[in-house]
């Protein structure tokens, strides 16, 4: 019986461990643990690769990639195409486009290139010049400066007639020409840049924004009813049709009608809204008390570094306050400026930094304009041309 009990001792524990190791539970342990393992293996493999398409941004590639279809010998080795290439975009289907009307918006609209060059933007540039001004052979102040803008900074210059209406306000009678920005067919889109302003940032991303004939931001800073759309940023995509509805528009339009009007009154319901967050911001938002139409609501604060920093395209906007390229008596400036904020923690009016932004983007503005003029090397003419022969006569918004 000794052994027996020994044998009994002893078999009862051996078949719970063979009962053990044969029980459902155990057997859906070592499934589940043999499934973790192999979807590890599975997952581990493709990853480096699906990352390495990622990375690349190739998804939704044109041109098929190494991994997705190996079978096409004709496609060029992935390692000598450029990210863009792979992503099959041709910037040179899209333009940077300004419009220039006297030597003036001349000077800044090669300023306005200067920075879009210098921040390596990738779409090309366009200028729509006078055909009166003479490019090369001349020794004028505007063949200098097309020159300039055609050889430093990679502008393609495109003579045109400007668009001229007997309208009542002289300072916009001109602003039609901005309207030949539909007919640059060679592009597939251009995005149309007001030159009274300044480019913090490059806007290439926008040229890849869903197919829309127009796409414009709204002019924030107008009654929040009328939701009209700012004709200072424009990205059009050229069509002859386009052209010649917008051409008719201009033909029709009653004298105090201007470029605004026209395009409000033709894409107000069918065009593609871009945020005026961070794509069309006024200087004059740093002197406003009031800034929810520009944040797009009522909760967040006024931090005008964060503005600053996201801001992409800054427009030169401070009525009464003369543009930038005009002289303002010190008396104005120091009247309008912004005021210091007051510090919640202090109450002391010590936070000054929506001014020293807002004084900043002047004498940027200047400093730039002024760099030309030195560069030159013919102050006397562009100081008379440009500065203080004007008057610092200001244009209202
Ligand atoms: C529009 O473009 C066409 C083709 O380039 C050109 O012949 C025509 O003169 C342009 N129209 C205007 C008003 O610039
Ligand atoms: C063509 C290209 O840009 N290839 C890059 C894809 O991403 C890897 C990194 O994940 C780069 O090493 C390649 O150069």
């Amino acid at each position: 019986m000794g052994t027996g009990n020994e044998e009994q001792g002893f078999t009862p524990l051996k078949l719970k461990i063979m009962q053990l190791l044969t029980s459902k539970a155990v057997r859906a342990i070592a499934i589940i643990a043999l499934m973790v393992l192999a979807l590890l293996g599975l997952v581990q493999l493709p990853s480096a690769s699906f990352d390495h398409l990622w990375y690349n941004n190739s998804f939704c590639s044109s041109t098929p990639s190494h991994s997705l279809s190996p079978s096409t010998p004709s496609t060029p080795s992935r390692d000598n195409l450029q990210p863009d290439e792979l992503n099959g975009i041709d910037w040179s289907r899209f333009a940077y486009v300004q419009y220039v009307t006297n030597t003036e918006y001349l000077c800044n609209s090669v300023m306005l290139f200067e920075i879009l060059h210098r921040l390596g933007s990738k779409a090309d540039r366009l200028m729509m010049h006078p055909s009166s001004f003479a490019v090369d052979g001349a020794s004028t102040e505007e063949s200098r400066l097309l020159r300039r803008a055609r050889d430093k900074y990679g502008v393609k210059l495109k003579p045109i007639e400007i668009q001229r209406k007997a309208t009542s306000d002289p300072t916009w009678a001109e602003s039609y020409t901005k309207l030949l920005a539909f007919n640059q067919t060679q592009y597939d889109r251009v995005l149309s840049l007001d030159s009274d302003s300044t480019v913090l940032q490059t806007m290439d991303e926008l040229f890849l924004a869903p197919s829309a004939l127009v796409a414009m931001p709204r002019a924030y800073w107008l009654n929040f009813d009328d939701r009209i759309l700012s004709a200072q940023l424009i990205l059009i995509e050229p069509s002859e049709y386009e052209f010649n509805r917008v051409m008719n528009a201009l033909n029709a339009a009653k004298s105090n009608d201007y470029d605004m009007e026209i395009v409000n009154n033709l894409y107000k319901d069918s065009c593609l809204i871009l945020p005026h967050r961070p794509y069309n911001l006024l200087t004059g938002e740093f002197r406003s008390d009031k800034h929810s139409d520009y944040l797009g609501n009522s909760e967040e604060g006024w931090d005008p570094e964060k503005t600053f920093k996201e801001a992409k395209f800054l427009h030169f906007s401070d009525w009464p306050v003369p543009k930038p390229w005009l002289s303002a008596l010190p008396s104005m400036i120091q009247d309008k400026q912004p005021k210091c904020q007051e510090n919640p923690k202090t109450g002391v009016e010590d936070d000054c930094r929506s001014r020293d932004l807002w004084l900043g983007f002047y004498s940027d503005f200047k400093q730039r304009r002024q760099a030309r003029h030195l560069r030159s090397g013919n102050e006397k003419t562009i100081d008379g041309n440009f500065g203080r022969a004007t008057g610092g006569k200001a244009q209202p918004i």
